[in-house]
């Protein structure tokens, strides 16, 4: 039963999707040493896991919220010697410090400044809540919309905002960079950098020390979420696609997207050497958007860019520009391939298979190469029933290994009420060939209102956890995480 909130109460979280349940908000920062382990965590996984969450601090300040603007809280996991210890902070942002201040939510809808409070204009809304990144010695919080913010590995103090020593001149940076394998550099992007619904979007090349040393720009055909992107030895790709920044309604008030299926999907494809350049631009023969990516990689002069892509926009968060019945439809694994060496714009795609799913992962040693497998949350119902669903859509029950040379789907079935999040893979060892990884995976024990974390042969997932780490607390569920190396955190 939805209970009134009384005018007289105190601090009070709505009762919603994206504020009850297993998607409350968690709040607690803390520390818990030598975690309960059911079965062995791996010998020589040494290190830690780390993610980000986003977990509002406070009720939001008009009523309502979407679960992407909820304050960036991270997750540390730290593995020594079979043993596992974990670490829960906030990003400490403008944000977070501003509201602590005042015990209250001073910014407004996600992104949208003429729905802040008039004591906030002006100061940085960053969230941090989407990803963590490791590179040049450093790790980052970050949230698409603002610049990186720096963490201690060993403690998660927050140590500020990072514009790599002055060189990243834009106001913002993707929290999907990627680190190219071979070399260590880092290929990252910034979209609406000057602040408003603009149409730029800024290249970024960033030695493997961490030093921006490149920085171009091109223009998009129209302002839209740029979350994601492909990057392969020789190209670095976009799939824009109509989730449109409209700033004449972000001033009125209402969502920083909308969906827009009156406007093509493009893809834009930049050669990493001659820069933007050398841009192409191809248009896709449907509309829908990219969720996720999975991989690039060349073939000749055929670049292949596998991704998630759902028909619909991304409904349950922002809305529908002219349809207010449209209802959101599931992403599948699709590859969407270019030929460089003709002059035409076409871009053919070929479903991946049957199954439903997000938020991928490959081995990270093989980016932009071609990879036989890759990993993404789904549910499965002849495996285990439908969960409720929750802020994001249906939660996932299970995490699969595709195989795309035998099409063969690998189950883990993660049990009753229980709801496994985006995983990380890590190799057995720098040399273990492609696959032969540890799969690291949070698991919602929503019956319980507790959190695990369960440790899978990527080799095979149906076999199920070869180490479950037992927390005694429920963390938020988080959108995406990466490794730290023992160094990293004091091993
Ligand atoms: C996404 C997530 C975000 C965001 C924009 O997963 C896009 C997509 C967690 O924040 O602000
Ligand atoms: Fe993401």
């Amino acid at each position: 039963m939805t209970v009134a909130h009384a005018a007289e109460d105190g601090l009070r979280f709505p009762d919603s999707l994206v504020f009850r349940g297993y998607a409350a908000p968690v709040r607690i920062e803390g520390d818990v040493y030598d975690l309960e382990v059911i079965g062995r965590i791996p010998e020589g996984l040494n290190g830690a896991y780390v993610r980000a969450s986003a977990d509002h601090a406070y009720p939001p300040l008009h009523g309502k919220d979407i679960f992407l603007n909820g304050d960036g809280m991270i997750h540390l996991l730290r593995f020594e010697n079979g043993h596992a210890d974990l670490k829960t902070r906030y990003v400490q942002t403008e944000k977070l410090k501003r509201e602590r201040a005042a015990r209250r939510a001073l910014f407004g809808h996600y992104r949208n400044p003429f729905t802040d409070d008039p004591s906030v204009a002006g100061v940085d809304s960053n969230t941090a809540n989407t990803s963590v990144l490791w590179h040049g010695g450093r790790l980052f919080a970050l949230k698409e919309a603002a610049l990186p913010m720096q963490l201690d590995p060993r403690t998660l103090e927050t140590l500020g905002p990072w514009n790599f020593n002055g060189k990243l001149t834009g106001r913002t940076f993707t929290a999907h960079p990627k680190i190219d394998p071979k070399t260590g550099e880092l290929i990252a992007f910034s979209y609406n950098t000057s602040g408003q619904a603009s149409k730029e979007i800024d290249l970024h090349w960033i030695s493997p020390d961490g030093e921006l040393v490149r920085q171009e720009t091109f223009e998009a055909p129209y302002p839209s979420m740029v979350h994601d992107c492909l990057v392969s030895p020789n190209y670095i790709a976009f799939t824009i696609c109509p989730m449109l920044c409209d700033w004449e309604r972000v001033k009125r008030g209402e969502p920083y997207f909308v969906w827009d299926p009156s406007l093509p999907v493009m893809v834009a494809v930049i050669p990493r050497k001659e820069g933007v350049k050398g841009i192409r631009w191809f248009r896709s023969p449907i509309i829908g958007m990219e969720t996720h990516t999975i991989n690039a990689w060349e073939d000749g002069s055929v670049l292949h860019l596998d991704h998630f892509f759902t028909r619909s926009g991304w409904l349950s968060q922002f809305p529908h520009a002219s349809d207010p019945d449209a209802h959101e439809l599931p992403p599948f694994a699709e590859r969407w391939s270019v030929d460089l060496a003709s002059a035409d714009d076409s871009v053919s795609i070929e479903r991946l298979n049957e199954q439903v799913g997000e938020m991928p992962v490959i081995d990270p040693r093989y980016l932009g190469q071609k990879t036989r497998r890759f990993f993404f949350g789904t549910a499965n119902p002849a495996l285990g029933p439908m969960l409720d669903w929750g802020p994001k859509g249906p939660p996932f029950t299970c995490l699969c290994r595709a195989d795309l040379e035998t099409g063969e789907l690998d189950y883990y079935y993660a049990g009753p009420d229980s709801s496994p999040e985006e995983p990380l893979f890590v190799p057995k060892s720098a040399d273990a060939p492609e696959n032969d990884g540890w799969l690291i995976c949070v698991v919602g024990r929503r019956a319980e209102n507790r959190t695990d974390v369960v440790i899978l042969d990527a080799c095979d997932l149906a076999a199920g956890p070869v180490a479950t780490i037992r927390l005694p607390c429920r963390i938020h569920e988080g959108f995406h995480g990466t490794w730290l190396p023992p160094q990293a955190v004091g091993l």
